[in-house]
């Protein structure tokens, strides 16, 4: 079981453990460079602040068991700027990894959350499945996660809870955004376990982007089949250890002080 080691101090390197497998099934789609399996020997780097977009990796690290060692990038200090950084992930944001046995067994650094956990996906062969067909389903919920889901849930956070002045237009627009994406999901649901049938990749990009359901002006209640999801998969014991990876001070972020907001918000090309 992997346990988590947080430290006071976000700037240090916190490792996670997780139980390492001893084998990794390498993806087996055609066209892949190497088939069979690989031994993850060395743990994977994963760049991360306890936001809904960390938590779909730790998700993914933790459900496959691949070792992971936390760097926590603090977005509030403008750590997602730094040189070191950028290299990795150009837009600045977390969350981005790098594997040190990648392709060829040689080192390859992925950023955007979708794109990680598609490579996670492939390189493991598990939560993303390798028939097309199926692949496509998960494709199709993990892109309306990163092109509706996250951002309009983001937009109604940031209009409901950090606008300097109420605007009741930008408001209501994304908090009815955000329930007309609940509903969907809720529809989609209703007929089946998981966004794409089985457990995948997909569930893990959209769990975390539910939680605050509340803050986001949402009733819950109001979504059964959503509520039913969202409870199988906080009990499975991965999923739930990926949540609850937290970097100590992250929740004492005063998003009112004046010097996180310029970090965060109304930045412009650099
Ligand atoms: N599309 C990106 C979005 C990542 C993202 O927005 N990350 C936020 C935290 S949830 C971030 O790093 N923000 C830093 C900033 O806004 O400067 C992904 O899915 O990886």
């Amino acid at each position: 079981m992997a346990r988590t080691r947080s430290k006071a101090n976000a700037t240090k390197k916190v490792t996670h453990r997780v139980a390492a497998k001893k084998s990794v099934r390498v993806s087996a789609r055609p066209g892949a460079a190497k088939h069979g399996t690989v031994r993850q020997t060395k743990p994977i780097d994963l760049y991360y602040w306890s936001t809904p977009n960390g938590w779909k990796i730790t998700i993914m690290l933790e459900e496959c068991g691949l070792p992971y060692k936390v760097t926590p990038v603090n977005i509030a200090a403008g750590e997602q700027f730094k040189p070191d950084f950028l290299h990795i992930a150009p837009n600045n944001r977390m969350p981005a990894i790098v594997d040190p046995q990648g392709p060829g067994g040689r080192p390859i650094s992925v950023f955007e959350s979708g794109a990680i956990l598609q490579y996670l996906g492939r390189k493991t062969g598990k939560f993303y499945p390798a028939d097309e067909r199926q692949r496509v389903e998960v494709d199709q919920w993990l892109f309306w996660q990163m092109g509706g889901l996250g951002p309009m849930a983001g937009q109604a956070n940031h209009f409901r809870h950090y606008a300097p002045s109420p605007i009741d237009y930008a408001i209501k627009r994304y908090t009815d955004e955000v329930n007309r994406l609940f509903g969907v999901m809720n529809k989609r649901l209703a007929d089946r376990e998981f966004l794409a049938g089985k457990y995948s990749i997909a569930d893990m990009a959209c769990i975390g982007w539910t939680n605050p359901w509340e803050r986001l002006g949402q009733d819950i209640n109001e979504f059964p089949h959503l509520k039913r999801w969202r409870e199988a998969i906080y009990a499975r014991p991965a999923a739930k250890r990926g949540l609850e990876v937290r970097v100590a001070n992250a929740p004492q972020v005063n998003m009112h002080d004046p010097a996180v907001r310029a970090v965060l918000f109304n930045q412009r090309a650099r």
